[in-house]
């Protein structure tokens, strides 16, 4: 029996992960859990963008440079906003707006957002389940020296240059799992936390209350993918956070914020010597090639990391 697989899931790295592991385990048998800690409303749309993101790869229509928004979109919208004097500093392209706009619309009818989720994967053909962490509003906010900050004004407007002073997740407390999630995770054989980073993507995800439970109760068994390689995040703003923030930067650092979660955790060859460190916590280690520079690169290490939980006995 091919496993059930459901994978915890950020932005880009997440979403060139899921795509390769689409490429060869049957996709109907993957279910993934999206981060929305990022989500964000602009002139009265709602922005989803690791939704998005994992919903536009999976779909084969995203940008290849950039990893968010459609290939080859157009930004006569954006122009048009900028002549009127909008904050345009998140940009977002022609077509783009339509996912954005249908989502609002779906959404002010009464729609949850798993149900808005579920209507556009299917009309983009996404075989994959994708499911947000929760259908109640969670949103990741960035203690500065220049203030709270929302996610996106940390990330995008300011492109997080300012020094992070903690990481918090508002409405998190009193936010339940979307429907399908936990009964996901109680019924999956393996489950990936995906190369996000651990704080600002997997973190709110973990902050839900029941997840972390129903993760701990799980049958099947949970490994995760470094999203550090040689003490350096390959994008995004993660070995910088983790410095601020005290914490050892490395493929270590991220699996000691995975301790009591992780069954197995997949890192770079480059980190081998810190195998027996992460083994130390009570975790399988497998160590490959995990820059996802090809789509062979992405199917491969999909497989390894499928393949190590496989090998691991609970
Ligand atoms: N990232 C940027 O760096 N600049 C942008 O203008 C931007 C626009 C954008 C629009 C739609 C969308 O779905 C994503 C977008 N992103 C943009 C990416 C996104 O903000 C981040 O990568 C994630 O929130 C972190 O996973």
């Amino acid at each position: 029996m091919v496993s059930s697989v459901v994978c915890l899931a950020g932005g880009v790295g997440a979403a060139k992960f899921l795509d390769g592991l689409a490429h060869y385990h049957p996709p109907e048998r993957i279910t993934v859990v999206v981060n929305t800690g990022d989500d964000l409303e602009y002139l009265g749309s709602h922005i989803s963008p690791d939704i998005d993101i994992v919903t536009y790869t999976l779909a084969g229509v995203v940008d290849p440079d950039r990893g968010w928004g459609f290939k080859s979109d157009t930004y006569h919208c954006m122009e048009q906003l900028e002549r009127y004097g909008a904050e345009t500093w998140f940009r977002i392209g022609d077509a783009d707006f339509a996912t954005h706009l249908l989502r609002s619309a779906y959404l002010q009818q009464g729609f949850t957002l798993s149900e808005v989720t579920e209507r556009i994967r299917n009309a983009l053909e996404v075989k994959v389940r994708i499911l947000p962490m929760s259908d109640d509003r969670v949103a990741t906010k960035i203690k500065t020296p220049e203030g709270l900050l929302d996610f996106q004004e940390y990330f995008v407007k300011r492109k997080f240059s300012d020094r992070v002073e903690d990481v918090t997740y508002e409405g998190a407390d009193h936010a339940t799992p979307a429907d399908g999630v936990l009964d996901a995770v109680k019924k999956s054989d393996v489950i990936i936390l995906c190369p996000s980073n651990p704080i600002l993507s997997i973190g709110p995800i973990l902050a839900i209350p029941g997840i972390r439970e129903g993760l701990a109760k799980a049958r099947g068994r949970i490994v995760g993918v470094t999203p550090i390689i040689a003490g350096k995040s390959l994008k995004g703003p993660l070995d910088r956070i983790m410095q601020n923030l005290g914490l050892d930067v490395s493929s270590y650092g991220v699996a000691q914020l995975y301790k009591g979660v992780l069954d197995g955790f997949v890192i770079d060859e480059a980190d081998k010597a810190l195998t027996s460190k992460i083994a130390a916590l009570g975790i399988h280690v497998r160590q490959t090639n995990t820059l996802m520079d090809s789509p062979e690169a992405r199917v491969r290490l999909a497989r390894e990391t499928v393949s190590l939980a496989e090998g691991i006995r609970k």
